[in-house]
C-alpha cells in the first residue's frame, strides 16, 4: 500500500507530473508540509512565502483575497518559488460546469492554470468539473485535487459522497491525483474494480499543533494524527504557522521549521 512506501518511491506510481515534481520535491526537501498563506496584503504574503520556504514542499494561497493584486505578483511569486524549490497549489475550490470552470482556471485577472501547478475542485457538479479543468490543465501539465472530505464542523462531504469523489478522480487518474481529505481514500468505494497498485495523494488541511479549532467551524488535528495515525501525505497549516501576526516574521519560520519536523517526523514513524 502506498502509505508505506517512501516519497520518492511512490513518485514511480503517477505518469503526471506535478504528481512526480510534488513527490520528488518532498524526498528532496524533507518535508511534507504546505503553509497555507491566508493574508490579504501582497508584501506580506511574499515575505512570509520567504521565510517559510525553506521548510515547504508547497505553498497554498487563496489569490482572491489579495487586496493589492496585479499580475506582477505572480512573477515575484513564481521568482521564490525557482529560488526555494516548493510548488503552488491554488486553493480555488472550483465548483461549477465545465465549461464556466474552464474560464476560471484559464483567464480572469488571475490567470490560475499560467502558474498553479496544483488546484481543486468540488466533485458536486459530477465528472464535468474534471473535464473543464482537464481541457485548460493537462496541457500544461497541471494537477488537481478533488474535496473527497473537509475540516469542518457538520460537513456535508462524507459517505457516498466521498465514495463517489473517489470514483471519479479513479476515472481520471491522468490529471486527479490526489485529495483534500483527513484520511487515505486507497480502495474507497472500489466495489468489484481492481485498485490494486493505486495511489492517490492526500492532503489534509485542519491542522495545529495547540488549537483544537475556531470559532466558525475549523477543526484541528496534530500533524501525527494526519501522517501517522490516517496515512495522510501533506500537512497543510495556516494560522498554527503565521498566527496573528503577518509581520513577526521570526516567529513564523521557527513554526515553519516547527511543523516541518513534527510532519516528517510522522512520515518516519509510519514508514518503520
Ligand atoms: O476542508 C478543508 C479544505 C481546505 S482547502 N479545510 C480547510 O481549512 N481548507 C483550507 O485550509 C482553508 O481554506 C484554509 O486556507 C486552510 C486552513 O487554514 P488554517 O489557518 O485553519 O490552518
Amino acid at each position: 500500500p502506498p502509505h508505506t512506501q517512501s516519497y520518492g518511491e511512490r513518485s514511480l506510481n503517477f505518469t503526471n507530473p506535478t504528481a512526480k515534481l510534488i513527490l520528488e520535491t518532498m524526498e528532496r526537501k524533507k518535508s511534507n508540509l504546505a503553509v497555507s498563506v491566508d493574508v490579504t496584503d501582497k508584501h506580506d504574503l511574499l515575505a512570509i512565502i520567504d521565510a517559510v520556504a525553506p521548510y515547504v514542499c508547497m505553498i497554498k494561497t487563496h489569490i482572491d483575497i489579495i487586496e493589492n493584486f496585479d499580475f506582477s505578483l505572480i512573477e515575484q511569486l513564481q521568482h521564490l518559488s525557482h529560488k526555494h524549490d516548493f510548488l503552488y497549489f491554488e486553493d480555488r475550490k472550483f465548483a461549477d460546469i465545465g465549461n464556466t470552470v474552464a474560464l476560471q482556471y484559464s483567464g480572469g485577472v488571475h490567470k490560475i492554470a499560467s502558474w498553479a501547478h496544483l488546484t481543486n475542485a468540488h466533485p458536486v457538479p459530477g465528472p464535468s468539473i474534471i473535464m473543464g479543468l482537464a481541457s485548460v490543465g493537462l496541457p500544461l501539465g497541471r494537477g488537481l485535487l478533488l474535496l473527497a472530505e473537509m475540516s469542518t464542523k457538520g460537513s456535508l462531504a462524507v459517505g457516498e459522497y466521498t465514495e463517489e469523489a473517489v470514483r471519479m478522480a479513479r476515472r481520471h487518474r491522468d490529471f486527479v491525483i490526489g485529495f483534500i481529505a483527513q484520511t487515505r481514500m486507497d480502495g474507497v468505494g472500489a466495489a468489484g474494480d481492481d485498485v490494486s497498485g493505486e495511489d492517490f495523494l492526500v492532503l489534509t488541511p485542519g491542522i495545529g499543533l495547540e488549537s483544537k479549532g475556531d470559532s466558525m467551524g475549523q477543526q484541528y488535528r496534530t500533524p501525527r494524527e494526519a501522517v501517522y495515525e490516517s496515512g495522510s501525505d501533506i500537512i497543510i497549516v495556516g494560522r498554527g504557522i503565521y498566527g496573528t501576526d503577518p509581520k513577526a516574521i521570526d516567529t513564523i519560520t521557527r513554526q515553519a521549521e516547527r511543523y516541518m519536523a513534527a510532519g516528517w517526523a510522522a512520515y518516519l514513524e509510519r514508514l518503520a
